[in-house]
């Protein structure tokens, strides 16, 4: 698989125990359906060209336009939602690029603040965003005042635009009322992070799922197995059962709102601390968490294509 290439590292230097993704991904078994999109990842720099921001919490290795596309390609999927990094700011330069160039391929998600003006959201829509990013993960970002979010929120709705939420499971009841006040659609990145250690059916677990069935603007991604799984095994090495404990947390939001979910590679995986996972079997877990075609073809088409690309729905 040359066309993806190798991790590289630009001017700067990256965080101490970085992990690059990985660069030699097995071909999936799993055939994902015609028209697939990749509704979670990320282009890093590269820094050469677009520098990361001076508040950024760690510096990655290189992750490319290119690289992103040929990934893309090599997986079988048609199109990719890129989602501004934390690494970049507020400087969504790299994702607008990575839309610009992919032929209509790629939409995204941004991070703006308050001071955002109405040009520059008129810009980003044009280039293909369709949604900002909430973060509220501590390790990540700098705290932002909610009046400050809501305020965005109100000015991305008028675009048709979503929010998406990514926090830690833990901090799911201090930040209900906030979340269940947005006026748009909502995406909850990595279904909040369930501690997957925990039953599906105990407390936890429980209140995401009731934040889903009480509020129909939530939908969920997911993704996230191989950040969230604690037992494993990895998916490496032709692993054919890779994050096991993950599995179920999954597939019980794919069965009861099916046509409230979407999936992403989360590549290129920033801040793993064990191992770079083969996105080729990452892919293969799909049809554990979406065991029927029409499962997959909700998570993997319908569903991501009636948020990024409306117009085109039907397809
Ligand atoms: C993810 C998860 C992480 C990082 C970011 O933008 C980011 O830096 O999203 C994380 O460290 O958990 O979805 O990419």
């Amino acid at each position: 698989m040359n066309a993806i290439s190798k991790p590289v590292t630009g001017p700067f230097e990256k965080t101490k125990g970085w992990l690059d993704w990985y660069a030699d991904p097995s071909k999936p078994d799993f055939r994902v359906p015609a028209g697939a999109v990749d509704a979670h990842c990320h282009v890093f720099g590269p820094g050469a060209e677009f520098l990361y921001a001076p508040e950024r919490k760690y510096t990655p290795c290189d992750a490319s336009k290119a690289q992103l596309f040929a990934l893309r390609d090599h997986l079988g999927f048609s199109r990719n939602v890129v989602v501004q990094a934390t690494c970049h700011g507020a400087d969504n330069s790299a994702m607008v690029d990575a839309c610009l160039s992919s032929g209509g391929r790629a939409r995204g998600v941004a991070s703006v603040r308050r001071d955002v003006s109405d040009d520059e959201l008129k810009r980003l829509n044009e280039a293909g965003v369709r949604g900002v990013r909430f973060n509220f993960v501590k390790r990540l970002v700098d705290f932002t005042p909610k009046d400050e979010l809501m305020e965005i929120a109100a000015r991305i709705a008028k675009l048709g635009w979503h929010v998406v939420i990514y926090f830690e499971a833990v901090d799911l009841p201090e930040l209900w009322d906030f979340f269940t006040a947005l006026p748009t659609t909502i995406i909850v990145d990595h279904m909040g992070r369930p501690d997957v250690r925990k039953p599906t059916d105990g407390p936890e677990f429980a209140l995401f799922l009731k934040f889903m069935r009480e509020n129909a603007n939530v939908w969920a991604k997911v993704s996230g197995a191989e950040r969230l799984s604690v037992s494993g095994p990895p998916a490496l090495n032709g692993e054919r059962e890779p994050y096991r404990d993950f599995v179920p947390f999954a597939r019980r939001v794919v069965e009861e709102f099916p046509g409230r979910v979407v999936w992403g590679t989360d590549w290129p995986h920033p801040n793993l601390k064990d191992h770079m996972p083969d996105d080729g079997l990452l892919v293969d877990i799909l049809p554990h968490i979406a065991p029927t075609a029409e499962l997959q073809r909700k998570l993997l088409v319908d569903n991501p294509m009636r948020l990024y690309w409306p117009e085109e729905r039907g397809v």
